[in-house]
């Protein structure tokens, strides 16, 4: 394996001064600390001088619509963009390369640094990782304000949207005095927190109501009640005509219910016998380790892996065996 270095932060602002045209990376099936903190990013190097462009292997999902509103609208990259030929390429909040998915090929080699703050990835690049961070968005926050340019309204309402994401609206246990000081310098910046909050949390599209009823008739409890463990056919997926991004809640359904401790939630993949799984933990209890398991990874109480079974039946097998052992 490549030896990559890991940075400082004034290496990585000294990097990103250098103007260049610059691609910037977010993960597959990207969450709103992935798009908040890759366009801040996007604008932080424009303001440096450094054209920019944010790219993904999927679309923005419709409920994030509103942080990318008259900056950029499209993440999908289908081809190298006009102008990017030769562009230096960063990651953001992405702490592998699978993770990045099907990109236009020649670029996923190419990428020259990563930001993030996932601490069970594989450096696949020269890097600037802090797991402490709740969100990539408290880093990038603290890069900007590390350089010398102002953090605007859109940037701050990119980072908080970030941040505010990844911590569950500060709930999570992620959630650090550091967390709240950026929040509080975000808020100053005079952005409008109860409408991001509200796209975030409270605005739910019908298909995504639809997924989360279908979840919890699919919600099954074991151990007296602490695991509780959802699994979504692909078949159903498509008979109620619904995109990948409509599933990415289905695990709060497993979680939210009182006394649950360990929740999954898993669902088949378009490729039949594989299947993706998420999974939280309320409780202490290292729900990345049991990803590690399948080869995935994540954070302590947040974790994702993909696996492969005969079928639905197996796969929600597999998870509770893993969970149990780990328990023990
Ligand atoms: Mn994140």
């Amino acid at each position: 394996m490549a030896d990559f270095r890991a940075m400082t932060a004034v290496e990585v602002i000294e990097a990103l001064r250098q103007s260049a045209p610059t691609l910037i990376l977010l993960h597959k099936r990207p969450d709103a600390d992935a798009v908040g903190s890759a366009l801040a990013l996007r604008l932080w190097l424009e303001a440096m001088g450094s054209p920019a462009c944010c790219i993904c292997a999927d679309e923005m999902p419709e409920h994030l619509a509103f942080l990318g509103a008259g900056l950029q609208e499209s993440l999908l990259i289908t081809a190298v963009p006009a102008g990017f030929e030769g562009a230096r390429i960063i990651a953001v909040d992405t702490a592998s390369p699978a993770q990045a998915g099907e990109l236009v090929p020649e670029l996923e080699a190419r990428v020259s640094l990563m930001i993030d703050h996932h601490g069970t990835g594989t450096p696949f690049a020269d890097h600037y990782i802090l797991p402490s961070a709740a969100a990539s968005g408290e880093i990038v926050l603290a890069l900007i304000r590390a350089s010398d340019v102002a953090v605007t309204p859109r940037m701050a309402t990119l980072l908080y949207a970030a941040i505010s994401a990844d911590t569950g609206c500060f709930r999570y246990s992620n959630t650090t005095t550091a967390t709240h000081l950026a929040a509080a310098f975000l808020v100053e910046r005079g952005i409008d927190t109860a409408e991001i909050n509200r796209q975030l949390y409270e605005a739910k599209s019908l298909s995504l109501l639809t997924a989360e009823k279908a979840g919890f008739e699919r919600l099954h409890f074991y151990e007296s009640g602490r695991i509780a463990i959802l699994t979504f056919p692909y078949a159903l997926q498509q008979q109620l005509g619904l995109k990948d991004e409509h599933l990415g809640t289905l695990v709060d359904v497993a979680r939210c219910v009182y006394g649950v401790e360990i929740a999954a939630a898993i669902r088949e993949t378009a490729t039949p016998g594989v299947y993706r799984v998420s999974m939280r933990a309320n409780v202490d209890f290292d729900v990345a380790a049991v990803a590690a398991r399948f080869g995935g990874g994540g954070h302590t109480r947040a974790a994702g892996a993909t696996l492969t079974a005969d079928d639905a039946e197996r796969a929600e097998a597999m998870i509770l065996e893993a969970l149990l052992q780990a328990e023990r």
